[in-house]
C-alpha cells in the first residue's frame, strides 16, 4: 500500500470540511451524512467489543431474506444505522441485508440520498472473536423530491453511479475507509476521545503482494476456469488468505495487494455476495485505489442492478490480478 501520510491528526469531520471548503458545490450535506455513519460505527463498535459480556452474542433464532441465520447484532447494527440516519432528513430510503424491502426514513421526503448497506458484514465470526465489518452504498436520490420515499428505482443503479461508498472494519482497531470518487481515505477510531483520526489519505493498491483469497472448499463446484487459475496461482507460489469475513479479506487486500475470488459455484450460482451493498461499495474503493472488480465477464462497476439483494460473482483486488482471471474466464467462454 503506497498513501499520503496526514501532517496533521485530523478527524473525519475536519477532513471532509476540508475537502468541503475546495468545493463551490458542496452543501454539507455529505458531511453530516458520512458523520451519521461514523456514529452508528462507534455505537456498534462498542456493542461489538461487548458482544460476549452484554449477553449479545448468538442467533435470534430468526432467518433474513436470504435464508441466513439473524445474528442479534445484526439487527442491532441494522437499527444503529437506521437510527443515526433518520435524524439528518438527507436520506429519503435505506436498503439493508436485513430488510426484505426498502425502507422509507421519517423526515426522509426530501431526502436527497439513498444509502444502502449490510449492517453486519461477517456476522458468522462474532462468536469466534474475527474481524467483522459494515459495508455501506450511498446514492443520490432519481426520484423526486416529496415523492414516495421507498421508491426501489432510487436503489437500482449500477456503482458507477455511487456518490461515495466505504466500509468500517470492527478488528484489533475499529477503522472506517471511504471514497466519494476522489480517493481513499482510511481513519482510525481512537476510542479515548471517541473520533475517527485521520491515519492514510489517498491509499493506493500495492502490486507488491502475491496473495489470494478465496474459499476453496467451494471448489468441487467451481467453473473448471477458476480451478484453472487457482492452480497457476499456487505454481507460481502464491500464499493462500482466507478470513472468511468479506471486510476483512478486501481490507487486507487493500492495504497490501492481492486479489479475493467468491466465484460461483452450484449452491450460489450467481456467487454469495450482494451486488448493492458488497460487492459495488467495494468495487468503487479498489478501483480508487488503482484496483479493479469484475464479476467474472463485466466490471462490477457497470453492472445495473434489476433487484435489491442480487447476488454476483466477484473478482476484487490488485488489477493485473484481475485482469488475468478475467482474460481466462472470457477466452473459456469464447471456446464453449
Ligand atoms: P463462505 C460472511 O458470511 C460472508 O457474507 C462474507 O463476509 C464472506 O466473504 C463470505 O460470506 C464467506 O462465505 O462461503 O466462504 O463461508
Amino acid at each position: 500500500m503506497t498513501s499520503q501520510q496526514p501532517d496533521h491528526l485530523s478527524t473525519i469531520t475536519q477532513f471532509i470540511l476540508e475537502r468541503e471548503r475546495d468545493r463551490p458545490d458542496a452543501t454539507g450535506d455529505f458531511t453530516a451524512l458520512l458523520n451519521a455513519i461514523a456514529l452508528a460505527g462507534k455505537r456498534i463498535s462498542h456493542d461489538v467489543n461487548r458482544a460476549g459480556i452484554a449477553d449479545i452474542i448468538g442467533l435470534t433464532g430468526d432467518e433474513n431474506i436470504q435464508g441466513e441465520q439473524v445474528q442479534k447484532l445484526d439487527l442491532i447494527a441494522n437499527a444503529q444505522l437506521e437510527r443515526a440516519l433518520a435524524p439528518t432528513g438527507l436520506v429519503c430510503a435505506i436498503g439493508s441485508e436485513e430488510e426484505d424491502e426498502p425502507v422509507p426514513l421519517e423526515k426522509g421526503e426530501n431526502g436527497r440520498y439513498v444509502v444502502l448497506y449490510d449492517p453486519l458484514d461477517g456476522s458468522s465470526n462474532i462468536d469466534v472473536g474475527a474481524p467483522i465489518g459494515t459495508i455501506f452504498s450511498i446514492y443520490r436520490r432519481k426520484t423526486p423530491l416529496g415523492s414516495s420515499t421507498n421508491s426501489l428505482e432510487d436503489m437500482l443503479q449500477a456503482g458507477a453511479d455511487l456518490a461515495a461508498s466505504g466500509y468500517l472494519i470492527y478488528g484489533s482497531s475499529t477503522m472506517l475507509v471511504y471514497t466519494t470518487g476522489e480517493g481513499v481515505h482510511l481513519f482510525t477510531l481512537d476510542p479515548q476521545i471517541g473520533e475517527f483520526i485521520l491515519t492514510n489519505s489517498d491509499l493506493k493498491d500495492d502490486n507488491g503482494t502475491r496473495v489470494y483469497s478465496a474459499n476453496e472448499g467451494h471448489s468441487l463446484t467451481w467453473d473448471p476456469v477458476d480451478l484453472e487459475w487457482v492452480s497457476q496461482l499456487k505454481e507460481e507460489g502464491y500464499s493462500s488468505r482466507y478470513i472468511g469475513s468479506l471486510v476483512a479479506d478486501f481490507h487486507r487486500n487493500l492495504l497490501r495487494g492481492g486479489i479475493f475470488a467468491y466465484p460461483g459455484n452450484n449452491a450460489s450460482p450467481n456467487g454469495k455476495l450482494r451486488l448493492l451493498y458488497e460487492a459495488a461499495p467495494l468495487a468503487f474503493i479498489m478501483e480508487q485505489a488503482g484496483g479493479k472488480a469484475t464479476d467474472g465477464k463485466r466490471r462490477i462497476l457497470d453492472i445495473k442492478p434489476t433487484e435489491l439483494h442480487q447476488r454476483t460473482p466477484l473478482y476484487i483486488g490488485t488489477a493485473s490480478e484481475v485482469d488475468r482471471i478475467m482474460s481466462m474466464r472470457l477466452e473459456a467462454a469464447a471456446t464453449r
